[in-house]
């Protein structure tokens, strides 16, 4: 199995899956500086120029963070990264799709990327500013989802991976507040031997 990445993006919240999941796997750095990922051979294993990427040991590749880990949690039921209810099924869906469609894509994105909303630079900064509403926002509800919980959904699933590299970027790259219980839920993360050596790995 080969899991693609570029340090300092999203791919770390599937690196921290496999690594909670333990089994050998091969870690292929894209060379995001040199832009390796718009070129072959990347580009022919990913044509959307993105990690992370998965590469099965069928040959099978596989895309987007959120079906990359499903597939590696439905994989290994041993690890239990799903909740085995069908109401915490569904809400670690919600959750995570939250953290990746929303904190990431519409929030995140606006802040790294303002071009790709408005062409006009001189609005990239308001685009920029409510690229960081966006994210406060979804720190909030995160919060109210956390209230009294460790995890967002059960004794931990999916959905913690995704909030966790929501949350490194916020405390790497802003100066963003993040609320108690999502302050908490980071320490937690942090504490976990997976997250602890996927960071590593990462040279973090
Ligand atoms: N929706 C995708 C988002 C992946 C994504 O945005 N990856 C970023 C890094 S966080 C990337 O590879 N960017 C490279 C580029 O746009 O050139 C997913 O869930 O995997």
């Amino acid at each position: 199995m080969k899991y693609y990445f570029a340090p300092g993006t999203c791919s770390i919240g599937v690196r921290v899956v496999l690594e909670e999941i333990g089994k050998p796997y091969e870690a292929v750095k894209v060379d995001f500086a040199n832009r390796a990922q718009y070129a072959a051979p990347y580009v022919e294993k990913n044509p959307k120029s993105k990690v992370p990427l998965l590469e099965r040991d069928d040959g099978a590749t596989l895309t987007e963070f959120a079906a990359i880990n499903m597939w590696l949690a439905l994989s290994n039921p041993d690890k239990r990264l799903i909740p085995a209810d069908p109401d915490g099924h569904a809400r670690m869906i919600e959750a995570m799709d939250y953290a990746v469609g929303t904190m990431h894509m519409q929030g995140w994105q606006r802040f790294w990327r303002p071009g790709n909303f408005v062409a006009n630079e001189a609005e990239h900064a308001a685009v920029k500013a409510r690229g960081l509403e966006i994210l406060a926002k979804g720190f909030d509800i995160m919060d109210k989802t956390l209230r009294g919980k460790e995890w967002l959904v059960g004794d931990y699933s999916l959905a913690d991976s995704a909030l966790f590299y929501v949350t490194w970027w916020t405390t790497r790259n802003s100066k963003l507040e993040l609320p108690a219980n999502v302050k908490a839920h980071y320490a937690g993360m942090n504490a976990r031997p997976a997250v602890q050596r996927a960071l590593k790995g990462e040279g973090f």
